[in-house]
């Protein structure tokens, strides 16, 4: 019944190929996103609504730019972005097929130990992700351990955020204010934004954590960036205990170009992009009000930080 249900669900979700293969008591679910998504828009869209903040006088903004400045050198200098590697591969040495098997996969490099943004404590549950390219895609993929899989949004661009879901930001050209933001869910919907003419001296004066969401984020869908995700446990069933999941991802550097002001892409050898890589993680077994807000690259406040996203450098 539940299965049947979720095959519904996923139908509905305009999924178009749903493979479940039991495995003993745990259950493998892949999902495939189809070329022919309906979209909300085509490409890159105008800001809808905001204007920008404005100062009661010159002084007072530049005081407040000043300000900004002071704490993000703050910032920088407390939270150290980590780094890593992305190793660019042979076309082809990747299947995106939500199973991690390929050598490719073996031999990336393993970025670990997320922390909650805000508090910099470690997460519950461990996350494990792993980065490649080659001439066409940026490949992520993250391994979830989750005890307790929570994933009942369908609608494309729905708020994934709100349940267990994975989310990589990119800013491609590592200006620190312009990026695209992905977010997969366990049940292989999708999620795409870009986030343009984002100004952090002025949408951040206050606390760092007011950047304008109204006046920066672009509706934008990706035409190129095939996903699979791989479900070990029963998904909303808290009466069991679930191993986790696995997102694998391809984001095409066309896709990427579409959404971001980046001039060279696909990147070239010692390239270096700010990236952020997040998990939610809702433990309703543990206590239904808490979740891990994970970050590889944590910000003390929420994901919307561009200029303390990891670090990924491209080698060939
Ligand atoms: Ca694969
Ligand atoms: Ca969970
Ligand atoms: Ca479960």
């Amino acid at each position: 019944m539940w299965l049947h249900r979720l095959v519904q669900l996923c139908l509905l979700a305009g999924l178009s190929t749903v493979f479940v293969v039991s495995q003993g008591c745990a259950q493998r679910l892949l999902v495939e996103y189809p070329d022919d998504t309906p979209t909300r828009a085509d490409g890159r869209v105008a800001s809808t609504a905001g204007s920008p903040k404005t100062f009661a006088s010159p002084d007072a903004r530049a005081k407040a730019v000043a300000h900004a400045n002071e704490q993000r050198a703050t910032l920088l200098g407390q939270l150290k972005p980590p780094m890593a590697t992305a190793r660019r591969l042979t076309r082809g040495m990747i299947t995106i097929d939500g199973k991690l098997d390929e050598s490719a996969w073996q031999t990336a490099q393993v970025v670990t130990d997320f922390k909650n943004s805000k508090a910099v404590t470690p997460e519950s549950e461990t996350t494990r992700v792993r980065m490649a390219w080659d001439a066409r895609y940026l490949y992520v993929a993250f391994e979830c351990q989750d005890s307790d899989i929570v994933a009942t949004i369908t609608e494309r661009d729905g708020e994934l955020w709100r349940e267990d879901c994975v989310e990589v930001f990119i800013d491609a050209n590592g200006d620190g204010m312009s990026y695209v933001e992905y977010e997969v869910s366990p049940l292989g919907v999708f999620y795409d934004a870009a986030l343009a003419d984002y100004r952090p001296s002025i949408d951040w004066v206050k606390d760092l954590a007011h950047l304008d969401l109204q006046h920066s984020l672009e509706c934008y869908t990706v035409r190129d960036s095939p996903m699979a995700v791989a479900v070990n446990g029963t998904l909303n069933d808290s009466s069991d205990t679930d191993s986790g999941y696995v997102v694998e991802l391809a984001i095409s550097w066309a896709d990427l170009a579409r959404g971001t002001n980046a001039s060279r892409l696909p990147p070239r050898d010692g390239d270096l992009m700010g990236v952020g890589l997040y998990r939610i993680n809702i433990r309703t077994k543990a206590d239904p009000k808490t979740a891990d807000y994970a970050a590889w690259s944590p910000t003390k406040s929420w994901f919307h930080v561009p200029f303390l996203f990891g670090r990924v450098l491209f080698i060939d």
